[in-house]
């Protein structure tokens, strides 16, 4: 894989920007033991700078000779014999371009001195406490000193910058994705071969994630969910420590990052094999169908948000088909009566994190969907162990399948297709 080229992002970024200042921050040290623990970059940070390390800040000014400055930790070999070595201000402007660089507890002034004649900051306050109260003084500072006949400054969340480029998905991303998806595939294919009935949750959930360590991935994308029979009804379930009775679905939500990558995959099945009830098969089947036909509308006439909005009109439509629910389908979806039997929404934004720039986007009707665009599709259906009787025969069942899938100007590209449904 070839290195991102940081600098054309970038160079996105600044058109986006325009005359403005936006601010990046870092995440922070961790705050482990020594300074220990897994250290995970803000994700707007690594896709701009690809700087690694903790507290850092980077600030950007398009209309400036030097539209980039990275704020980092300076080098200290005392430091740096516990936590690692240090690319240090020099390596900031070497290895990583800033137009300049300075040590981290500089960026407040910088930050001053960048907006004195600047009428927009971008900057996304309720990501890290004591960044928003530094931000917040200079803000102060700057209303002070300003005379009348100044604009004042509008801070505008920096996602309307930075989230708009991420979401398409460079060629080398898909690539890191689809690895991700692969890594993940072998986990699933371990479990339908070693997973038996009587097993604990937590033991199909160890499978999974030794996999993705010993296949080179950093670990889960997110809290593996091992749900068997009725906890399935429960949609972020993640004790993992049920028991796996004889005849009881599995439903195994889960993936891993691999270089910085997420992907997020759904099975639906039955343990050693068997033969799943009618009611069990019932319910896979309409939720495959779901499937089928939300995959086969991943084209780039059509928006995430209306592709869920169809997709809560054909799960409601299936409830109805199987009895679930008696009104008509206008009532039901008015009154969201199917949210009952599924609570969530299709799908999200997949890259860097697991749910991709949060959820920037997913209700705007007008953001279609365009190539390079990657995302998650995974209808379900849930019926509770106190169902109403209309269900009664299908209590504590609970079915979700999900792919991850990247738009292209055709067919969808499905990066979890190879991934089998059943042992
Ligand atoms: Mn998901």
């Amino acid at each position: 894989m070839n290195k991102p080229d940081f600098s054309q992002r970038r160079k996105k970024l600044y058109t986006a920007v325009k005359e403005g200042v936006l601010l990046l921050i870092g995440t922070p040290e961790p705050t482990g033991l020594g300074g220990a623990g897994k250290f995970y970059q803000n994700r707007d940070l690594l896709y701009y700078t690809g700087f690694p390390e903790p507290s850092a800040a980077a600030l950007f000014k398009p209309g400036s000779g030097k539209p980039f400055t990275l704020f980092v930790q300076p080098r200290d070999p005392a430091a740096e014999t516990w936590t690692g070595k240090r690319f240090g201000v020099e390596g900031a402007v070497e290895v990583f371009g800033a137009d300049q660089a300075f040590p981290t507890d500089q960026w407040p002034e910088k930050l001053y001195e960048a907006l004195v004649n600047e009428k927009t900051l971008y900057y996304r306050w309720g990501e890290y406490e004591a960044a928003d109260a530094v931000v917040l003084q200079v803000l102060q500072r700057l209303r002070r000193e300003q005379r009348a006949d100044k604009n004042p400054i509008r801070v505008v969340d920096s996602g309307e910058a930075t989230f708009p480029i991420r979401l398409i998905k460079e060629p080398g991303e898909v690539e890191l994705i689809r690895q991700s998806a692969a890594i993940a595939d072998k986990a699933i294919r371990r479990i339908f071969a070693e997973t038996k009935p009587g097993m604990m949750e937590y033991q199909v959930e160890a499978m999974v994630e030794e996999t993705y360590r010993f296949n080179g991935a950093d670990g889960p994308s997110f809290p593996t969910i091992i749900a068997a029979g009725e906890h399935a009804t429960c949609m972020h379930y993640a004790e993992n420590s049920g028991h796996i009775k004889p005849g009881d679905f599995l439903l195994v939500d889960t993936g891993c990052l691999y270089a910085g990558y997420a992907c997020d995959v759904t099975r639906t099945f039955l343990p050693g094999g068997g033969k799943p009830t009618a009611q069990q098969k019932t319910i896979w089947d309409a939720v495959k169908a779901i499937q089928d036909a939300m995959l086969s509308k991943c084209r780039t006439d059509i928006s995430l948000c209306e592709l869920n909005q169809l997709c809560q009109r054909v799960t409601a439509q299936k409830l109805i088909e199987l009895g679930f629910l008696k009104e008509s389908l206008d009532t039901v979806l008015e009154k969201n009566l199917h949210k009952y039997y599924f609570p969530h929404r299709l799908g999200h934004w997949l890259g860097l994190d697991v749910h991709d720039v949060g959820s920037w986007g997913m209700e705007d009707p007008s953001l279609k969907l365009a190539p390079g665009m990657a995302l998650t599709i995974e209808p379900g259906i849930y019926i509770p162990a106190d169902a109403p009787p209309e269900a009664a025969t299908f209590r504590g069942i609970g079915v979700r399948l999900e792919e991850d899938v990247v738009i292209t100007s055709g067919n969808p590209d499905i990066l979890t297709k190879g991934i089998p449904y059943a042992p």
